[in-house]
């Protein structure tokens, strides 16, 4: 499951985009050093689950999901040097940061005016200082650790975080340092904050939203007149647009109310939908399909993945006595209306452990146990 961790300064409504996340009013929360991590759980919208459990009528739904972490400190800037003592900070395979665009006197923002790119930039000079703080601490540690032994390993470790120091110092964040195989493997060991993939969400004024024209436009003006170009040519970094508070609202009213507002506003997607695809992409996330009688359900990977490691989203069993994947397209199946209709038509094959997994491929793995 992907684990996206929320970021920013004070009053930009991260917490009113958690709850648009996860749906949660109460959530629970995981225990930590400092203070408590709010965790909620996000469903993955996927209108091919929806098409797939139409055709099986299962007695279980069950769509991928992304968890959410927030922190409980109202009002106050989660500046990068608390996040480095939150291991579900550090574990998150990515940050959001909510940048406050939205005006509205009544809530007050710490920095005084209103100003995304700053924001950007200043919460950016952070996560890269609290990393440069840890790879000093850390090469200072392999110094000391190489002197009384040699070690093809720490010395391998000293050269990648050297890297990263030289990179830090320049103010450059880690994402945009392009790291290979072992070297990758071993950045990803190191939960750098700024090696993290991110996403802006600019979180806009109501009237952004429910002024004329077709909302999609706007809401990419806006985005462009928050200053964050430069930003955005960065490897690993997206931004989307959303206006949290008035998109919480539309959340809470029932399916039907809640499209017919949406369509009113000229938006074709929710916000949840928005951030969630953002997300995907941002990972480069894919989904793949199980279905039957019992339960159809969507699983999320990285593009790229075999059919053995897919396997093993499910149960390393079934990784580990792999035999073959039946595969079948969703389209084809979508299509034909069953899987008995692909079967004839030649479209389910199968495959070894080394086919590469394409998003919407409705999967039935054979494995021994
Ligand atoms: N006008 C307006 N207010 C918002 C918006 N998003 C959040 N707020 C309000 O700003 C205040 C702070 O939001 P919160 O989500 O708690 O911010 P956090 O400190 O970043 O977690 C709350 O009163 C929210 O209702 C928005 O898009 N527009
Ligand atoms: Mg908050």
């Amino acid at each position: 499951m992907l684990r996206v961790a929320l970021i920013g300064f004070g009053s930009s409504g991260k917490t009113t985009l958690f709850q648009l996340m996860t749906g949660a009013r109460e959530t629970a929360r995981a225990g930590h050093a400092k203070g408590d991590t709010s965790v909620g759980v996000s469903k993955v919208p996927d209108a091919r689950l929806d098409r797939l459990t139409a055709m099986y009528n299962p007695r279980k739904r069950v769509p991928a999901t992304v968890e959410f972490f927030d922190l409980p400190t109202s009002g106050r800037t989660t500046g990068a040097q608390t996040l480095v003592d939150i291991a579900a900070y550090r574990n998150a395979d990515a940050l959001v940061h909510v940048l406050r665009a939205f005006r509205d006197p009544s809530v007050p923002h710490p920095p005084g005016t209103i100003d995304p790119a700053r924001d950007a930039q200043a919460m950016e000079d952070e996560l890269i200082l609290a990393d440069l703080g840890v790879a000093e601490r850390r090469l200072e540690r392999l110094e000391k650790d190489l002197k009384k032994m040699r070690s093809p390993e720490l010395e391998h470790e000293r050269d990648v975080l050297t890297v990263c120091r030289l990179a830090l110092e320049e103010g450059r964040p880690l994402r945009a340092v392009d790291f290979q195989g072992e070297d990758r493997k071993r950045l990803r060991g190191f939960q750098f904050f700024s090696a993290k993939p991110l996403l802006l969400v600019i979180n806009l004024d109501e009237s952004e939203l429910t002024g004329g024209g077709e909302a999609a436009t706007r809401v990419d003006r806006a985005a462009k007149a928050a200053g964050l170009t430069a930003f955005l040519l960065r490897a690993a970094t997206a931004a989307v647009a959303v206006c949290a508070k008035i998109e919480l609202e539309i959340a809470q009213l029932d399916r039907a109310d809640a499209a017919a507002f949406l369509a009113d506003l000229g938006l074709k997607e929710s916000g949840l939908d928005r951030v969630i695809r953002a997300s995907y992409d941002l990972l480069d996330q894919i989904s793949f399909f199980t279905v039957g009688e019992d339960e159809c359900r969507a699983w999320s990977i990285v593009r790229g993945t075999s059919a053995q490691v897919a396997a093993g989203e499910i149960h390393s069993d079934i990784a580990r006595g792999f035999i073959r994947a039946e595969v079948v397209g969703y389209e084809p199946l979508a299509t034909r209306g069953s899987m008995a209709a692909c079967r004839d038509h030649g479209e389910v094959r199968l495959e070894g452990k080394e086919y590469v997994v394409s998003d919407g491929d409705i999967i039935n793995f054979r494995f021994a146990t």
